[in-house]
């Protein structure tokens, strides 16, 4: 294979640039940011971004593009319609989420559970006041999309004594599952569920999939979490929900729109925990992306079948 131009939009140590350029002699990888990466992108075969950034300008000014690689597992502002009609191929970083996602899953579950979300605000008083507390032992965890992520939510999940439901499109067997549903049957699965966690990708069939109608199927009792994509989510009725006692509260990691905006409701309300879309970030993400992507260049400038194609239509 000839000489490879590889377009970096994010930071790398030199241990990641080193891993890259020992795939093949003749691989020059330039790192840069957003603003920047027009400078670069005519003489570019690979774009490495995340996938939030909108690629289109630069895909459309990049006649060498064979390949966009997504540092992210969403890749919802990659799939432009030059893009789709295209040969491009597209991949992410599917795979690598579900340790540090798992974890913070858990963090927002037992931090209701142990009443951190309103102790951390007596704390700033100085109170000294007990909270109610409740267990997840035993309690049903209910996993919408059971993918990597899904996975590894439901093998934590088992290890600290709960039940585990999920919905996935093909009914496969599953070790750290005890039940699992259709997508057609999510309201069944909700009625079932003490705690709910969202970790669907974000497609044309999963946009605005929660409503208050999902709400009402749940428990008045159930916590809901997001670490998928906001878009799943109708915020407003999700904010309605939890404002009258229709579901107990929530875990957000991910909004409509992001920064969550100053004057959203649920920032004041103290039955919901909400994080700014870090789920996945832990010292490890960067070393296991670039691992991930450099297997698949090894594949790539090899010929052999490559892993995490995306299906630019589907959206994953
Ligand atoms: C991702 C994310 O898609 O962290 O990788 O949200």
């Amino acid at each position: 294979m000839s000489a490879l131009n590889i377009l970096v939009l994010n930071n790398l140590a030199s241990r990641h640039k080193d891993a890259i350029t020992a795939v093949m002699p003749d691989i020059t990888v330039t790192v840069t940011d957003l603003e920047h990466a027009g400078e670069h992108i005519a003489a570019t075969d690979i774009l490495v971004a995340w996938g939030w950034t909108d690629i289109r300008p630069l895909y459309l000014a990049a006649p060498r593009l064979k390949w966009v690689h997504a540092l992210s597992a969403g890749v919802e502002n990659m799939t432009c319609p030059e893009i789709q009609a295209s040969d491009t191929i597209l991949t992410n970083s599917k795979g690598i989420h579900g340790i540090p996602v798992s974890e913070h899953v858990f963090a927002m579950m037992l931090s209701f559970t142990r009443g951190l979300n309103l102790l951390g605000r007596q704390q700033q008083d100085a109170k000294w006041a007990r909270v109610p507390t409740e267990e997840i032992h035993e309690k049903t965890i209910g996993i919408v999309g059971l993918g990597s992520i899904g996975r590894e939510i439901a093998k934590k999940a088992k290890g600290m004594g709960m039940e585990v439901v999920a919905t996935k499109q093909e009914m496969t067997t599953e070790i750290f599952v005890d039940k699992l549903y259709k997508p057609e049957q999510l309201h069944e699965m909700l009625a079932a569920s003490d705690f709910i966690v969202v970790a669907l990708p974000l497609t044309d069939k999963t946009a605005g999939l929660f409503t208050l109608e999902e709400f009402r199927a749940m428990k008045p009792t159930a916590y809901f979490f997001n670490i998928a994509r906001g878009a799943i989510v109708r915020e407003s009725d999700l904010a309605i929900a939890l404002q009258l006692g229709v579901i107990k509260g929530a875990g957000l990691d991910v909004f409509e729109n992001e920064p969550l905006p100053a004057d959203s409701p649920l920032w004041a309300m103290d039955n919901v925990i909400v994080t700014p879309h870090m789920a996945a970030i832990s010292p490890a993400y960067l070393d296991r992306a670039v691992k991930l992507f450099v297997d698949n260049l090894t594949r790539y400038i090899q010929s052999r079948e490559m892993f995490n194609i995306v299906d630019k239509v589907r959206g994953y």
